[in-house]
């Protein structure tokens, strides 16, 4: 296949020469099984021999587009949908580790993905550890974290919610010492900005919810691997648990990534513009964005990431009594959670998407009560900064 740029390939990318209606967008498989041409057929399908489709929730012509798609963004072999990003972390935490075994993972995640670490894989003995943000720039401590049960490595960068930079080759070179996988979840910064198998890793976990689908209207994952892993993912934990994507999900996921590359722009652009405003305002203690000199991964993350995304953290002085008020008096941006839509989304991580953590456990986490996260929509940026600045004079004037 002719090798083309990386805005092109968004849009075009992938074709199913198998549809032979020439249609400029593919239809949709609503299909849950697919006629056999005879019971020899049938049975090599089952035996592996062949190529065609089975059964909707091992394969589907909607979801193998989307997967071939993400693979090709991502420069990884294949991949798998998923109902979720959660289900995407599962399947492949539940793949590469089992009872007895630990992996390592930095502290500072999505609530969601921490809540499966430390709450329900220890009850299939699967032991995770965590390394403070602070320590997961130290190779030396990654490595000490670490031993002969250690299954694989897990980072999110940037991280959710503060907006951590972790270096992916120091992190790649360990696991490779190892012999282990590293996970990275590129949720942040889509593959758009960043491409961690590039830089060293072996598989990449998405929330397609997020940037992948840009429009707010679907949940789903996907896992993106060399063969052999995204194999054992499908036969030890995917295939018989079950955590499938809808076709119709996938079709729409599909739909959102070829406006992939203009919506990361605007994004970028407009958050750089917005974090600088934030940092120089008088309500404003303290701004969490890795395009702005003042964050700790600022270099880092111009090392690895073309961009440095469209979400940002912030603090109003005050603390959470006076970011309550913000959110609350906010009109254009609206109070929700998600992530990576065309709407700007604000919200309180230590009540909302990280309350999973206990009280010390944030604070390990760097996740400070008064920390305010805003996903930077595809709005105007300065209706976005006039929000913010009439909700932030109004909570510190009461
Ligand atoms: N990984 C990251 C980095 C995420 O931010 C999320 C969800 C997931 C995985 C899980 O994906 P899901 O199952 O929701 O598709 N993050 C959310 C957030 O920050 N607000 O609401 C969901």
């Amino acid at each position: 296949m002719k090798k083309y740029k990386k805005d092109t390939d968004i849009v075009h990318g992938v074709h199913q020469t198998y549809i032979t209606s020439q249609d400029l967008v593919p239809p949709i498989h609503m299909t849950s099984t697919y006629h056999f041409s005879n019971a020899e057929h049938g049975a090599d399908l089952f035996a592996g021999r062949g190529s065609g489709f089975i059964y909707s929730r091992i394969s589907n012509p909607s979801l193998e587009l989307l997967q071939d798609k993400v693979a090709l963004l991502e420069g990884g072999e294949t991949a798998i949908a998923t109902a979720s990003g959660m289900s995407a972390v599962a399947s492949a935490a539940m793949t590469l580790a089992g009872p007895g075994d630990n992996f390592l993972s930095c502290t500072t995640i999505y609530g969601g993905s921490y809540a499966l670490f430390q709450k329900h894989l220890p009850k299939y003995n699967i032991l995770p550890r965590f390394i403070s943000p602070s320590a997961a720039t130290d190779p030396a401590a990654i490595e000490n974290m670490t031993d002969s049960k250690t299954r694989f490595l897990y980072l999110e960068t940037p991280a959710n919610p503060t907006l951590d930079i972790l270096d992916i080759r120091v992190w790649a070179d360990i696991a490779r010492g190892r012999k282990i996988p590293l996970i990275v979840d590129n949720t942040f910064a889509s593959p758009y900005l960043q491409r961690p198998l590039e830089l060293g890793a072996d598989i990449v976990i998405h929330s397609a919810t997020k940037y992948l689908n840009g429009h707010g209207d679907v949940v789903g994952g996907i896992i993106v691997a060399d063969r052999e892993i995204c194999t054992a993912v499908r036969e030890h934990y995917f295939n018989h648990f079950g955590p499938v994507m809808s076709p119709f999900n996938a079709w729409l996921i599909s739909r959102g990534i070829k406006t992939l590359a203009v919506r990361m722009e605007k994004h970028c652009d407009s958050a750089m513009q917005i974090a600088q405003w934030l940092e120089a305002h008088p309500n404003v203690s303290r701004v969490w964005y890795p395009g702005l000199t003042s964050h700790p991964g600022h270099e880092t993350a111009g090392r690895q990431m073309e961009k440095f995304g469209g979400m940002i953290a912030f603090e109003v002085k005050g603390g959470i009594k006076a970011g309550r008020k913000v959110m609350n008096t906010v009109k254009l941006c609206i109070l929700a959670v998600s992530l990576g839509d065309c709407e700007s989304l604000i919200q309180h991580p230590a009540s909302m998407t990280h309350g999973t953590y206990s009280a010390e456990e944030r604070k390990k986490a760097g996740i400070s009560d008064g920390l305010i996260r805003l996903s930077v929509g595809l709005e105007d940026p300065a209706d976005i900064m006039a929000d913010l600045d009439q909700a932030m004079k109004q909570s510190a004037s009461e």
